[in-house]
């Protein structure tokens, strides 16, 4: 059956017998969101849980996508079929980074690894559930490790990233980028962290501040309590200059979940996230539902006339939402 014609069950098929373009058509559905999107999540969840999921996050343009791409090359050889999903950045300021994002990461993605880039404006469910949609079906079709990239600015964003087994946190030097990406709540959620354009001057006062805003938490009592730090590795991206490194580090850590007992703790609290996204979004579809209604527009009718407070039409709202 061509591909134009083939349902979600048999794209999903496909996509497990190593179909790029099976995959391809799948992702696109996950990202626009709605009952498709949900299909493809009942039939993707049961082969799920496989890979080792990692999160690439950090400043705008501090090389994400050239270590991500360094990556894809470098893992392929290592006999992984790494996956990668990098969600553009939305904002203005970096969006004109995304079409050569996308060209430079698909020069180099041969046939033993899957670049996909994901737009942050205009999916319903939003980018909180795009991406772990996204994910799952990589990780269901034996991709290992699924690789997402986003910028780290943004609750969502940081979030995504923040949540994946193993994050790393890449900083340039200068410009006081450490102080930059604690402000952004990127020093809680690194496991490795990654000083690139490292080829430039002050990537040591980098590693230093990076240095010196550990200790800090570390008497805070912010340290996993399983005593493990994370380790801070020098790269240079532009030419793969302690890519190797990098992934070391990423797999020492997720060994560390294995051997602590943890990996499956993170992925639990992934999961909830997940599903409190769900919950928020089903929620809101509904109040807006609502609201829209004939009881929503008597209740704000009267809360115009002060006959009740917006306290108390919201009250009547959840209780009319929750049929109680
Ligand atoms: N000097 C130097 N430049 C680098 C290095 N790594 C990346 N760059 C350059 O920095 C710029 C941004 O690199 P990207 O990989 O697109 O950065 P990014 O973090 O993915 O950017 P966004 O996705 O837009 O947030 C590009 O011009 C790269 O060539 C490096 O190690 N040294
Ligand atoms: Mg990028």
């Amino acid at each position: 059956m061509s591909i134009r014609h083939a349902s979600l069950e048999e794209l999903f098929e496909r996509s497990q017998e190593g179909e790029r373009r099976a995959l391809g058509r799948l992702l696109t559905h996950v990202e626009r969101g709605g009952a498709e999107a949900d299909e493809i999540t009942e039939l993707a969840h049961p082969a799920s849980g496989k890979g080792h999921i990692v999160g690439i996050t950090g400043a705008p343009g501090s090389g994400k996508s050239t270590l991500t791409g360094q990556l894809t090359r470098l893992l392929p050889q290592m006999g992984l079929r790494p996956a990668v999903l990098a969600v553009d950045p939305s904002s203005p300021l970096t969006g004109g980074a995304i079409l050569g994002d996308r060209i430079r990461m698909d020069d180099i993605a041969g046939e033993s690894a899957f670049i996909r880039s994901m737009a942050t404006r205009g999916h319903s469910g939003g980018l909180a559930l795009a991406v772990p949609g996204a994910v799952r079906l990589f990780d269901a079709a034996g991709f290992d490790p699924v690789i997402i990239e986003t910028v780290g600015v943004g609750q969502v964003e940081v979030d995504v990233a923040g949540t994946a087994d193993t994050t790393v946190v890449v900083v340039t030097p200068g410009m006081g980028d450490a102080v930059q990406a604690n402000k952004a709540g990127l020093l809680e959620v690194a496991d490795v962290f990654v000083v690139n354009k490292a080829d430039r001057p002050g990537a040591n006062d980098a590693r230093r501040d990076l240095e010196l805003m550990l200790e800090l938490s570390h008497v805070s009592g912010q340290e996993d309590e399983s005593g493990y730090r994370p380790p801070i590795i020098m790269s240079t991206a532009l030419d793969g200059t302690g890519s190797p490194e990098v992934w070391e580090a990423v797999q020492a850590h997720y060994q560390h979940l294995i051997d602590t007992d943890t990996l499956e703790a993170r992925r639990a609290g992934r999961l909830r996230m997940e599903v409190k996204n769900r919950v928020d979004q089903l929620l809101a579809v509904k109040a807006e539902a609502t609201l829209s209604g004939a009881t929503g527009t008597d209740l704000l009718a009267r809360a115009g006339n002060r006959d009740v407070s917006p306290a108390e039409a919201a009250r009547t709202l959840v209780a009319t939402i929750l049929g109680v």
